[in-house]
Order: structure tokens, then C-alpha cells, then sequence
């Protein structure tokens, strides 16, 4: 079997001249066609990974915000986040390898959660990835439709032994969260809250939140997965926050507030419409909301001294990263784009916040923090940091926690935009034939590489004000450039941009 799908898998590349594929920023991601021998491999290298642990695994089955022809495979390690850069590595080279060697396990059993989103692929490739697990001698469970953090919680929550047995237990994650928001919040929350499901997995758990929190929180669903095949189109937290536009299927009251979450339910925005004018609350407004909240719980008891950090990436506005240095005297910090580097950053801090622009983040916390809050008495804190799901970025808990602040500060969408006002930015691509020549720096604030190319965008830097900067770096799921720009004033940062894609033509 494995013989027969590696020479289909490397004749299908060859016949579209294409490479093998790499374990990127988000796991294994491609057109779907390309995925079958993936996942039988994947299957394999986890079965004997949690064989050789005897730890509980987890693979999720998605592609997130990409084209619904599209699919991926995602590793969830024992404590959720993600992989190790040596695991990373690992699974690339066994997917690579010809032959795989037989290898003795330490352990006899092992066992792997599959959890995958709705696209028409999904169904297969999860049923290949079973195959590969039993291949290893591993048990596979079917998580059956979930969304990636669901898939992440699971897998964390196992190991940890907050839950026995998944498979009678499919709406733990549902309970599990909706008992701690219902503790926090105990009065009804005014107004209503538009959810855009992306027509995804997300559209679909939002239900069971939807019917447990009905006394406290009024949810309406829009895109929530009635129409699959739409899955991302025109809808979700990609298509609104890169487009600017509305959702289909939007319903207009200037009292409701609005939140589109992706493909597999990881990312989230929130935004507001009122006289044609919409205006959308990204990443770093999370990280700002719940930073000031968390900061005066912490000020109450000033003998309590916690580490807190915000982890942002280059695409983070600037104005953000001002406010939250210099206005709330919190450290930030840039990660690489993708959240596996800025989770493991978050890991530095005892409250570590993390988000991307794109509206990809977590709060997670060291494990004596809930002790020590539990024992300067900062009970409503405790439970706020629990809600969080610790194994990853989760946009349907991050809704929740949202919610309990706004409802606490007494604050709409309005003054949450109004805390900071952003520096006019742009983002734009560009297409370009070998991305790999441009070298960053860690942080991907400034180019490296090509060193001509570094002197041409510095010198046109230099002719502007300090506060202007941009930033150029190949883009880990295209094959495209991305150049960030922004500053004080909008027609220079188009300037900025312009004079920066003229470069790299
Ligand atoms: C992936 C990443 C996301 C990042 C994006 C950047 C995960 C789960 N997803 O979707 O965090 O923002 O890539 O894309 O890590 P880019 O490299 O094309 O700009
Ligand atoms: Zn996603």
C-alpha cells in the first residue's frame, strides 16, 4: 500500500511539475488532490510518535481559510500549540523518505485524535489518516466535524485528564467552556451578536453555544454552514478583514455587533457598520482589550507580581504597539508571522497575550498563575484566564471572552476602536517567481537579503520621517511577496508602498 501511494503521489506532482511538499506554517496545506499518500504518511508518523510517548495525539484535517478545493493536515502535539521545530522537521522527512523502516516502539499502544473541518476532501483524507494510525498500530479516533481548536482542546484536555473518554464525550468542549463563561457572566449582556460562520465548522458548533448561553448572551448565526460548498466565499474573517467588505447575508442594525470567524473557526474579527462606513477591530485590539483588563484585576494587589507579555507580528499597527508600551507599560514583543512562533513566545511570560492583524490569538498562562490569583482573591480573573483555551487561538472562545469585557467594561465597539486611532497602513502582494531570495530579519521588521535591494528600500526609507516604516518578506503560504507599509500620513505610506513594489517588479 505504502509502495503504491508514494509512486501515485510523486507521478501526480511530476505530471504538474511540483516539488514535495513541505510541513509550513500551518502543517501540510494543498490542493487536495496532492493529499492522499499525506495523510496515509501522517497518519503513520503520529501513530508511532504517540507510541513511542504514550501520549495522546491529534491530526485536524483542514485548510482554514483557503479554497474549498484545498485541504492540510495539522499535528496537535500532547499539550496542544504546535510541533516542535526537530518534530516539524521529523514528519517532513518521513513523509519525504522512500522506504520507512520498521522501528521499535516504546510502548505498545498509542492513540490519535482525527478531527477534521467540512470540506468534501475532509472525509477521505480523514479516513486515510485512520488507515496510516492503525498501519503504526496506533488507535485512531474520529473526532468526526470540529473545529481546530476543538480538536486542539481535546487533545490537551485528555492528556491532562480533565476528560476520559472523547468519543462519549463530543460536547465537553462545549460544556467545558459555557460552565465557565456562565460563572463569569451572570446577567443577561444587552444587544445582539451577529456571528458570520464562514459557512464552515465554526457556523456549526456556534449553534450548541448558541442554545446553551441563551439566557445570557443573544447570538444570531449567519454563513453557518447550511450552504457548504460556499464554504470562505464572500463570508468569513478572512474575506472581511482582507477585503473590507461585508459579509453575504449581513444583517444591518446599527445596535447589533458583528464577529466573522475562519474556515476552521482559529481567527477572528469583530467589526462595526454605521453610515456606510465599516471599520474593523483586529488582532491587536484583542491583545489590547484583554491586556487592560488583565492589568487592572493585577493593579488590585500590587504584592502581586505576575509577568505579563503582548507577542504581536510586524503586521501589527504601530499605534497598537505605542499603546500598549506606552500607554498600558505592558512589554511587547514581535514574533514571526504564523502562530506557532508566536505561541511558543507566549510561553516567556507568566500571562503571555498573543495575536496576529489577522485576528489569530491566545492568552496563555504558566500553571501557578491560577493558584496565586486564587490566593490574593482575584477570583473573576481566575475564571477569565480559564476560559481561554490554552491549546491554541480558538475564534469561538475568544468570542466568548469578548463578550464577559465588553459587557464589564460597559464598552461598545465604538470605544474599543476608539481606545488608539491605527496609522494609516497598506498591505499589498506581489507575484513573484522565487520568494526564497528574500532573507528577514528574526522579526521580519527589515529585509536582509538580496543586500542591493536592502540598500535601494533603505535609501528610499531614508527621505521619510522615522515614524514611516515598511516591511517586505515572502509570504509562507503563496508565491507571493508581502510588503507592509505605514506611517502618520496615508498618501505617503502609498507613496512608501508604491516606490516598494515598483523595487521588487
Ligand atoms: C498561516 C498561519 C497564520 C499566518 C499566515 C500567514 C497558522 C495556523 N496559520 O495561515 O498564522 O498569519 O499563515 O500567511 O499558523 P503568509 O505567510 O502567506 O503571510
Ligand atoms: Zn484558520
Amino acid at each position: 500500500m505504502d509502495t503504491q501511494l508514494r509512486d501515485e503521489h510523486k507521478q501526480l506532482l511530476e505530471n504538474d511539475q511540483k516539488q514535495m511538499l513541505c510541513y509550513g506554517t500551518s502543517g501540510f496545506r494543498e490542493n487536495s488532490k496532492y493529499l492522499k499518500f499525506v495523510g496515509w504518511r501522517v497518519g503513520i508518523f503520529i501513530g508511532l510518535m504517540s507510541k513511542n510517548t504514550n501520549l495522546k495525539l491529534g491530526v485536524m484535517i483542514t485548510a482554514s481559510h483557503n479554497k474549498i478545493i484545498d485541504n492540510g493536515f495539522k499535528v496537535v502535539p500532547p499539550q496542544g500549540g504546535m510541533l516542535s521545530i526537530e518534530e516539524e522537521q521529523n514528519i517532513e522527512i518521513f513523509y519525504k523518505s522512500d522506504e520507512i523502516v520498521k522501528q521499535e516502539t516504546k510502548y505498545d499502544n498509542g492513540i490519535v485524535y482525527v478531527g477534521r473541518d467540512t470540506r468534501p476532501s475532509s472525509d477521505s483524507l480523514c479516513q486515510i489518516v485512520l488507515e496510516g494510525i492503525k498501519e503504526a498500530g496506533a488507535v485512531g479516533i474520529n473526532l468526526g466535524i470540529v473545529t481546530t481548536p476543538q480538536c486542539a482542546f481535546l487533545v490537551y484536555a485528555t492528556n491532562l485528564g480533565l476528560i476520559q473518554q472523547i468519543e462519549s464525550n463530543q460536547l465537553f468542549f462545549v460544556e467545558y467552556f459555557c460552565n465557565i463563561f456562565l460563572q463569569l457572566v451572570k446577567n443577561s449582556i444587552e444587544g445582539t451578536l451577529i456571528i458570520d460562520g464562514a459557512e464552515g465548522v465554526g457556523g456549526i458548533w456556534i449553534k450548541e453555544f448558541q442554545q446553551k448561553l441563551t439566557n445570557v448572551l443573544t447570538i444570531k448565526r449567519i454563513n453557518y454552514g447550511d450552504e457548504p460548498h460556499l464554504l470562505n466565499e464572500g463570508c468569513g474573517s478572512e474575506f472581511v478583514q482582507k477585503e473590507k467588505k461585508l459579509p453575504k447575508n449581513f444583517i444591518y442594525d446599527p445596535s447589533y455587533r458583528y464577529a466573522s470567524l475562519d474556515g476552521d473557526a482559529d481567527r477572528l474579527v469583530y467589526y462595526y457598520f454605521d453610515n456606510n462606513k465599516l471599520q474593523i477591530i483586529e488582532g491587536d485590539r484583542f491583545a489590547i482589550l484583554f491586556a487592560m483588563y488583565i492589568e487592572q484585576e493585577l493593579k488590585k494587589k500590587p504584592n502581586l507580581k505576575l509577568s505579563i507579555g503582548i507577542i504581536q507580528t510586524a503586521y501589527a499597527n504601530s499605534a497598537s504597539t505605542k499603546y500598549i508600551t506606552e500607554k498600558l507599560g505592558i512589554y511587547a514583543k514581535y514574533a514571526p508571522t504564523g502562530v506557532k512562533y508566536l505561541h511558543r513566545a507566549a510561553h516567556e511570560f507568566d500571562i503571555g497575550i498573543y495575536f496576529e492583524a489577522n485576528g489569530h490569538g491566545a492568552i496563555i498562562y504558566k500553571d501557578h498563575v491560577l493558584n496565586q490569583l486564587k490566593e490574593f482573591q482575584l477570583f473573576e480573573l481566575e475564571l477569565f484566564l480559564k476560559l481561554s483555551n490554552q491549546a491554541v487561538g480558538d475564534a469561538i472562545i475568544n468570542i466568548l471572552m469578548t463578550e464577559f469585557l465588553l459587557n464589564k467594561l460597559q464598552m461598545n465597539i465604538q470605544d474599543w476602536l476608539l481606545i488608539y486611532q491605527d496609522y494609516p497602513a497598506l498591505s499589498t502582494k506581489l507575484y513573484v517567481k522565487n520568494k526564497q531570495i528574500i532573507k528577514t530579519n528574526y522579526e521580519e521588521t527589515s529585509l536582509i537579503e538580496p543586500i542591493d535591494l536592502k540598500q535601494k528600500v533603505d535609501e528610499i526609507m531614508s527621505k521619510f520621517d522615522k515614524s514611516y516604516r515598511t516591511c517586505i518578506r515572502p509570504s509562507g503560504t503563496e508565491s507571493v511577496v508581502r510588503v507592509h507599509s505605514e506611517g502618520p500620513q496615508v498618501e505617503i505610506v502609498k507613496e512608501i508602498d508604491f516606490r516598494i513594489n515598483e523595487l521588487l517588479k
